[in-house]
C-alpha cells in the first residue's frame, strides 16, 4: 500500500487554512482599530465551554459590553444560554462542520453592531483536532479539558494545547470519584506547550475561578465589579 501523503491534497489544505489566515488577519486588525478583545475558546464536546462562558459573564457583564459567538454543528442551545443571561449571544450552525472558520465569523459581524464591544468570547465547535487550526483573529486561544475527559488528551490531540496560550482544567469538583492518574492532566499539557497558564477549576462550585478572572482583566484590559 502507497503510505506516501498525497501532495495535491496538502496543497489545496495550504491554500485554504491560508486564505483563512489572511480573513482572520483583517478580522484581528479590525478588533484591534476598535480595542475589542476576542477569545476563542476549544475544547472536546462537553468539556464545559459554555459553562466556563457562564461563569465569565457573571463576573464581567455589568462593567463590559461583552458579544458571545457560538459555535455548534446543530441547535440554538448554546447561544440560548448565553441570552438568558441578557449577555448578546449569536449561535453559528455549522452543519456537522468540525470548526469555526473567519469567513464565518465575518459574516456574523458584518450584521452585528460592534460600537459598544469591548469583548468577543467565541465558543468553538466542540473538538480537540481541527478548531485549532483556524485562526479567528482572536487575541487568545484558551483550551478547556475537564478531569473527565482522561489525562492522555494532551498527548493524543497536541494541535489545540500547542495552539493555546492557556489551559482551562474543568470539573475538579469530580476529583474524588476519578483515579488518581487523572491529575496528570496539566503535566501532560506542560509536556505538549510548556508555556501553557494552567487554571485549576470548577465551574459548578466556582473553585479556581478568581485566578482565571484575574487573567481575563489582564488580557483584556478589563475590570470586573
Ligand atoms: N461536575 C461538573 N460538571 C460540570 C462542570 N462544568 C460543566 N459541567 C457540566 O458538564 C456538562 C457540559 O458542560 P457545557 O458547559 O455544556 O460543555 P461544553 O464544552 O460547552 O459542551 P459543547 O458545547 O457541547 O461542546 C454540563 O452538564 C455541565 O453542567 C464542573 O465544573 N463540574
Ligand atoms: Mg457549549
Amino acid at each position: 500500500m502507497d503510505t506516501k501523503p498525497d501532495r495535491n491534497i496538502i496543497q489545496v489544505r495550504q491554500s485554504v487554512t491560508r486564505a483563512n489566515d489572511r480573513t482572520a488577519d483583517k478580522l484581528r486588525k479590525d478588533f484591534h482599530d476598535r480595542g475589542i478583545w476576542v477569545l476563542n475558546l476549544v475544547s472536546s464536546p462537553g468539556a464545559g465551554k459554555t459553562s466556563l462562558i457562564e461563569r465569565t459573564l457573571e463576573a464581567f457583564k455589568s462593567s463590559c459590553s461583552i458579544l458571545v459567538i457560538e459555535g455548534d454543528p446543530h441547535t440554538r442551545l448554546d447561544s440560548d444560554r448565553i441570552n438568558a443571561m441578557g449577555v448578546r449571544g449569536i449561535q453559528i450552525n455549522t452543519r456537522g462542520g468540525c470548526h469555526l472558520d473567519a469567513r464565518m465569523i465575518g459574516q456574523v459581524l458584518e450584521k452585528t453592531d460592534l460600537d459598544t464591544t469591548d469583548m468577543i468570547i467565541i465558543e468553538n465547535v466542540g473538538n480537540l483536532l481541527c478548531p485549532a487550526a483556524w485562526d479567528l483573529g482572536q487575541n487568545h486561544t484558551v483550551v478547556v479539558a475537564s478531569l473527565t475527559e482522561g489525562e492522555d488528551k494532551p498527548l493524543k490531540y497536541p494541535e489545540a494545547f500547542i495552539r493555546s496560550q492557556a489551559l482551562v482544567v474543568n470539573k475538579i469538583d469530580l476529583k474524588p470519584y476519578l483515579p488518581k492518574s487523572s491529575e496528570n492532566l496539566s503535566g501532560n499539557a506542560l509536556q505538549v506547550n510548556p508555556s501553557l497558564t494552567v487554571f485549576n477549576v470548577s465551574c459548578t462550585t466556582g473553585t479556581g475561578l478568581a485566578d482565571w478572572f484575574q487573567w481575563v482583566c489582564t488580557c483584556s484590559g478589563q475590570t470586573r465589579e
